[in-house]
Order: structure tokens, then C-alpha cells, then sequence
């Protein structure tokens, strides 16, 4: 392609996307009347949402002017990010050894709040901690399960809000090196194994929930109130110098990962800020530190109905918890992870998904064949996810129900699953969900040059004409999940 024509291919392209994201902004907006996402200081962040009983009301995100969104967009630093799309939640900590269960009672809920849930005094928690011994944990393992299933960054658990660090740490020893029979840091380990594959390596740090600590916030039950705490000490002594600690250990780090910014507020939130920008200036900060991060969260297993403009990300589970629980089988299949892996990308964001692995150190089978399988479809159809920008178009998520209200009397959202767009300049992806006879679309207003699915890259005939698009499919799909069609665009308007 010529150069001027790529030029006004990707001039057309961003004029589609100025104008689609005024729409969405417009349309999104009128529906929450720009009513902020949960993940604000001192307050909870969403629950997961198979733990609804209805839809709910709250947005997924917290929409940003368009000018925060193309600050997020355009910041040096999270580059690698936008492209990766892709990432590995890793929940992995004391409460792998209950998995789910205390004293013989299964308690409901996210495995990692076990604690919390069932109220158990540090003094007993703690005593997991001797026999924590993952002597199954190999780093090499987990990082070439996460390469093998296309994901380009990991995020890992080095603090939960149990409390209990997963590396080795001077400023808290209840850690994984000294508290435990294992004597080994595996964050340490897990960052050579990443390096070697060229994989992002991330750690989550509970800064402000810390069940351990008498002045950390969310532990009532041993600690009373957390408004009566003097939590700016908890920050002193504790979570700031780890903080410092995981930022000067293990190298350079994709990002920091905080999350459920109870009594945060922005000037505690500034010194965790200064610290990371002064050790790790190219160091990513997400969205739940409680000030401002370098891109946004939507609440846990959230994914927004529409495009969303700028950088962002939906944290998800794998089944319904995201520290092990023995007894959750309720796994999400290939082909839900394939679409909410595409549907999230054609909407702008990225998608972190979760696995808990066991108190031997497994990442439990069943999701590593999940994603396993996922991988094999983007190592034939990846290059339509990685840095891959979002669908010009919106028709394809689905519409406000005509009939349908939620609990605050807003329209219901009935999304639509047959096919979602991710683009890249002069090129269309359509990743098809069914097997229809034709594809057709409207709307498309630049010279379709060349239409083929990525799996096997023969040429498919197409007409267009009048703004419509047809394209002929084969009679069977080329394979048993997302088929991607590859369209190469010239002219105005991809
Ligand atoms: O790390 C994962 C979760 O542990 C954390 N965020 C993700 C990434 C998270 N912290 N809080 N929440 C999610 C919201 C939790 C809500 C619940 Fe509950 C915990 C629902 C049931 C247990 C709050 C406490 C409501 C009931 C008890």
C-alpha cells in the first residue's frame, strides 16, 4: 500500500473512531448519567458477577473525559500493555491450604476471603503458615503455561489481604521465606522464568486490606473498627517498605497491581505513587490504588456493553473464585474465554485472566487446559488480538432491550454474540461466533482489496456495494472455535 493511502486509511480510521467514541461517550453517559465504577476510595469494588442475583445497575467502568482517555492511550509507558491484550491472574497464597473449606464447613464467597468470611482470628490463620509447602511449585511451569496460552504479561499475588507476603521481605516476617517449611521465594524464581520467555512480570499487593496487621484496614473481628485504627503506621511500617521492597528485588516489573483502596485517599495514595515513578518510572500503576493510575480496572468480571476510550482492563476469574477452592469446578469453557477475550479487545480493553493454583504449587488441570486451548487458537488467529485496536462499528454488541428495565428503571443491555471487530490500520478483523452461510455488513465505506480467514488464508470472494459488504463462507469452519476473517482495507474508511 502506498504511503499516502495508508495515511488516509489511518486518518479515516481515527476520524471512525473520534466518531464512534463521542457516540459511545453520548450513549454511555446518558445511560449512567456519568455516575462513577466502585473502584473509588473506601468503598467496595464489584462483586463477581456470578454472585448477583440480578444485572446489576453499577457501570463496569468509570468512564474518563476524552482527554484523560487520550492521555491513557498515548503514555509511553503503557505500550507494551495495549498490545499485550492478554494477561495471567495468579491468586496464590495461605489460603490455597483450606481451599475453601474451615473446619469442616464449606464457607461460600471468593476462596482468598476465607478468612474474612469466617472470621478466623490471625492467631489461627497464621499457623497456616507452617504448613505451607508447595514443594510441587515450579516457576519454569507456570511461565510456559502462560506463553503457551498467549499471554504476554503475569500478575501474581505477592501480597493478599490475608496479609501474608509470597517473597522473601525483611519489612514483615510473615512471609513465604521465613514463615514457612518451603524457605524459598517464588516471585524470585518466577521472575527469571518470565524473563526467559519475554513475559511481563507484574505482582498484585494488597495495600490497604491487611488482615495481619492491627492497623491495616478490613480485619474487625481481632482488630475492631478500621475508622479507629492508625492506619498512616500500617503504611509506614508495612506496606509502603514492601512495596519498596518488591520494586527493587525482582527487577524491572510490568506493573504494580493494588486493589480495594479502603481508607486510601490521594495523599497515602501519592507516596505509593512517588515510589514506584522514583524506583520504576516505566513501572504501570492500575486503577485501585485509590489516586490516580495509569489505566482503569472495571469491577471484577465486568465487561462493558459498548467501546470504552482509553487504556484499560477487566480482571476475571477462570471458575468462580480466584484463590483455590478445592471444590469450584464451575470452569468457564475455550469458546466463552475466546469470546470474552475478542469481545473485551473489539471493545478497547485488555482482559487478566485468573487462576488459582493449589498449596502443592499446581495450577489445577483443568484451567491449564482451558487455556491451553485458547492458546492454540490465537498462535493461528493472534495476530486479530494483539495489539489490535477496536471495532469502528457498535451494532455487533447487541441494544438496549425495548421492554426490559434494570432495578434503577435504565433499559436492559441485550448483548448479541455472532461476531465482534478488532482493526489494525487498513485491516478489518470480523471473528465470526456462528457459522452463517455469508457474512454481511454495512456501514463499511473503504474498498475491501482481499478477504480471508486466518486459518487457512485462502481467498474468500466478497461483493460491495452501496455501503454493503457481502463475503462467501465455506460450508464448514475452519476450525471449533472464533473464525477470523482478515480483511484488507484501502480508501476512506475501513
Ligand atoms: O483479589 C481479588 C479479590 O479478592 C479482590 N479483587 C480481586 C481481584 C476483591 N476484594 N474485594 N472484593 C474483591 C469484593 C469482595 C466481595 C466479597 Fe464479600 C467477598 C463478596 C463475598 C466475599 C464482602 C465481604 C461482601 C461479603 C463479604
Amino acid at each position: 500500500m502506498q504511503n499516502s493511502v495508508k495515511r488516509s486509511v489511518r486518518q479515516s480510521v481515527f476520524l471512525r473512531a473520534v466518531v464512534a467514541t463521542l457516540l459511545i461517550v453520548v450513549t454511555v453517559a446518558a445511560a449512567f448519567r456519568f455516575k462513577a465504577a466502585g473502584q473509588q476510595p473506601n468503598q467496595q469494588p464489584n462483586q463477581p458477577s456470578n454472585q448477583q442475583a440480578t444485572p446489576t445497575p453499577r457501570p463496569a467502568i468509570t468512564m474518563v473525559s476524552p482527554e484523560d482517555a487520550a492521555r491513557e492511550m498515548n503514555n509511553p509507558r503503557s505500550k507494551w500493555f495495549r498490545e499485550a491484550k492478554y494477561g495471567l491472574f495468579i491468586h496464590w497464597g495461605l489460603y490455597a491450604i483450606p481451599a475453601g473449606t474451615w473446619k469442616g464447613q464449606q464457607i461460600p464467597g471468593i476462596g482468598e476471603w476465607i478468612m474474612n468470611r469466617a472470621k478466623v482470628p490471625v492467631k489461627e490463620y497464621e499457623q497456616l503458615a507452617a504448613q505451607f509447602n508447595p514443594v510441587k511449585f515450579n516457576a519454569e511451569e507456570w511461565a510456559q503455561m502462560a506463553q503457551d496460552a498467549g499471554m504476554k504479561y503475569l500478575t501474581i499475588t505477592s501480597k493478599h489481604h490475608d496479609g501474608f507476603a509470597m517473597f522473601k521481605s525483611e519489612a514483615s516476617k510473615y512471609n513465604i521465606f521465613d514463615a514457612t517449611p518451603f524457605k524459598r521465594d517464588p516471585l524470585k524464581e518466577l521472575q527469571a522464568a518470565c524473563a526467559k520467555r519475554g513475559i511481563k512480570l507484574c505482582f498484585y499487593y494488597s495495600q490497604a486490606q491487611d488482615w495481619h496487621e492491627p492497623n491495616g484496614a478490613g480485619n474487625t473481628w481481632d482488630f475492631g473498627p478500621d475508622d479507629q485504627k492508625d492506619f498512616d503506621q500500617y503504611l509506614r511500617n508495612k506496606a509502603l517498605p514492601q512495596v519498596r521492597e518488591i520494586l527493587t528485588q525482582y527487577g524491572q516489573l510490568g506493573m504494580i497491581w493494588f486493589d480495594t483502596p479502603r481508607l486510601m485517599n490521594e495523599q497515602r495514595a501519592e507516596q505509593f505513587t512517588k515510589m514506584v515513578r522514583e524506583l520504576q518510572p516505566d513501572c504501570l500503576i492500575n486503577g485501585r490504588l485509590g489516586g490516580k493510575g495509569d489505566y482503569r480496572s472495571t469491577g471484577d468480571n465486568r465487561i462493558p456493553d459498548q467501546v470504552v476510550p482509553g487504556v484499560w482492563e477487566v480482571p476475571a476469574t477462570i471458575n468462580d473464585t480466584w484463590g483455590y477452592k478445592s471444590y469450584d469446578d464451575h470452569w468457564k469453557q475455550p469458546a466463552d474465554i475466546v469470546f470474552k477475550l475478542v469481545d473485551i479487545a473489539s471493545k478497547g480493553g485488555n482482559y487478566l485472566l485468573n487462576v488459582g493454583p493449589t498449596a502443592e504449587g499446581v495450577i489445577p488441570q483443568p484451567s491449564q487446559d482451558i487455556l491451553r486451548k485458547v492458546g492454540q487458537w490465537l498462535k493461528v488467529n493472534g495476530e486479530a488480538v494483539y495489539g489490535a485496536g477496536p471495532t469502528p462499528f457498535g451494532q455487533e454488541f447487541g441494544k438496549l432491550s425495548e421492554t426490559q428495565k434494570d432495578q434503577r428503571g435504565q433499559p436492559v443491555f441485550e448483548q448479541a454474540k455472532e461476531w465482534r471487530v478488532t482493526t489494525k490500520p487498513g485491516r478489518l478483523y470480523i471473528h465470526l461466533f456462528t457459522w452463517p452461510k455469508e457474512f454481511a455488513l454495512e456501514g463499511l465505506k473503504g474498498k475491501v482489496t482481499k478477504a480471508y480467514l486466518l486459518a487457512d488464508s485462502k481467498a474468500l470472494k466478497f461483493s460491495q456495494s452501496d455501503g454493503k459488504l457481502v463475503v462467501q463462507l465455506p460450508d464448514k469452519a475452519p476450525g471449533e472455535l472464533a473464525s477470523v476473517i482478515r480483511l484488507d482495507v484501502s480508501g476512506v474508511n475501513p
